[in-house]
């Protein structure tokens, strides 16, 4: 769990000059999206110089001082979905995340649970014991899920940062200890507690979420692919509907031998900087699903949030982290609109709305890919509210 630092976003518009996502044609069976069929408010704004005479698309922008600096959440064009969310009730939606624990912070007052330390071995857990049902963060690097959460909820409340859905309510489930790394077990019971499931020693998830984040890899295991035990609990996870959005890692390496951002069925992401390129730290090949921002390689660079735990309240880092809550924070906004969608139609939605690479890569090497291009909130909207509309597979119809 490297961390990368420092500092703001300076530009907003890593997306201006890339085109608007124009998904290659679906397999048969499957949903097609041609950029004449969506929606013109659901497109990105074009820059004004090339388009002077675009009409205005429905922004909002939050009211937290720290807004000018997230230009991650402009890059994503979270201000043209907002709008769009705020248009019609939404439904509650859980996410989990399972990092360094819980940290009581006001951007998540009434929607922040407390979920248990998985942390086992008490030497690396800093809070005199293994597990307990007591997840709160300890230490030095308490401040990750508290930024991982933040990204994906924050309030929009004028103070602090604005999170990307600041409805969605975050299960906090401890997993890594003191020293950032994360135990195999460890991980797996907490993915399985996190999406409901039994585990020994442990009180039921009253709290089960429909997306879990793991920004984080599971340590002490060779990079040799994914990790079968850890396989088969995102399979158990994955199985009742869960979406699992993993980090693809900051070694600069090929992400699928990485656990479990090399795991079949979870949706990967890797990292990119303002100007939709891959730092070098990010991870990258064909495991990764899609990128997101997360800061670049200087430390001017870093995406900036709200924390509790650091000084002045303000945490700026980069990393593949910072990442994966990009998109596990537009997930939530889709399914609160659309709750009906499945963790397929989510993953669906969430590639192949993707804004294509400039040159349709995001690193000189064409190798070190990206996946299908950089989180477009707006695009994932209109994909979401597509998929929902098509009748499903085995769905009865009434007779003409
Ligand atoms: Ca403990
Ligand atoms: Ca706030």
């Amino acid at each position: 769990m490297k961390t990368f630092q420092l500092a703001s976003w300076l530009l907003a518009g890593c997306l201006v000059s890339g085109a608007a996502a124009q998904p290659a044609l679906a397999p048969a069976g499957q949903v097609t999206y041609t950029p004449e069929e969506a929606p013109r408010v659901f497109q990105l704004p074009p820059s004004a110089a090339s388009v002077p005479s675009a009409p205005a698309q429905p922004t909002w922008t939050p009211p937290d001082p720290l807004w000018p600096r997230q230009g991650d959440l402009a890059a994503i064009g979270m201000p043209q979905v907002w709008p769009l969310l705020s248009a019609s009730p939404a439904a509650p939606v859980t996410v989990a995340v399972l990092d360094t624990g819980y940290v009581e912070t006001p951007e998540l007052r009434g929607r922040n649970v407390r979920g248990p330390d998985f942390v086992s071995d008490p030497a690396r857990a800093g809070d005199g014991d293994g597990r307990d049902p007591n997840g709160s963060g300890v230490g030095p690097l308490a401040w990750h899920a508290e930024v991982v959460a933040g990204l994906i909820a924050a309030a929009h409340d004028g103070k602090g940062m604005a999170g990307i859905n600041p409805s969605a309510r975050i299960v906090q489930v401890r997993v890594a200890g003191v020293d950032g790394l994360v135990a195999p077990n460890d991980l797996i019971d907490g993915l399985r507690w996190a999406a409901g499931l039994p585990v020994a020693g442990q009180p039921v998830n009253r709290t089960p979420a429909r997306i879990i984040n793991l920004s984080l890899y599971a340590d002490f295991i060779p990079l040799t692919g994914c990790h079968a035990r850890i396989r088969r609990a995102a399979e158990e996870v994955m199985a009742k509907g869960v979406l699992v959005v993993v980090g693809a890692g900051n070694d600069g390496k090929d992400t699928s031998g990485y656990s479990p951002a090399g795991c079949p069925g979870v949706l990967t992401v890797t990292s990119v900087d303002s100007a939709a390129r891959r730092p070098s730290y990010a991870n990258w090949g064909p495991a990764v699903s899609l990128a997101a921002p997360g800061g670049g390689d200087s430390v001017s660079s870093g995406v900036v949030a709200s924390s509790v735990r650091e000084p002045g309240g303000i945490k700026v880092t980069s990393g593949t982290s910072f990442a994966a809550p990009h998109v596990s924070g537009v997930a939530s906004v889709l399914l609160s609109r659309f709750p009906g969608l499945s963790r397929a139609d989510l993953q669906q939605a969430l590639t192949r709305s993707a804004t294509p690479f400039s040159g349709g890569k995001c690193d000189p090497d064409p190798r070190r890919s990206c996946g299908a291009g950089l989180l477009n909130a707006p695009g994932a909207w209109a994909w979401a509210a597509r998929l929902e509309n098509q009748p499903k597979a085995g769905t009865v119809r009434p007779m003409p």
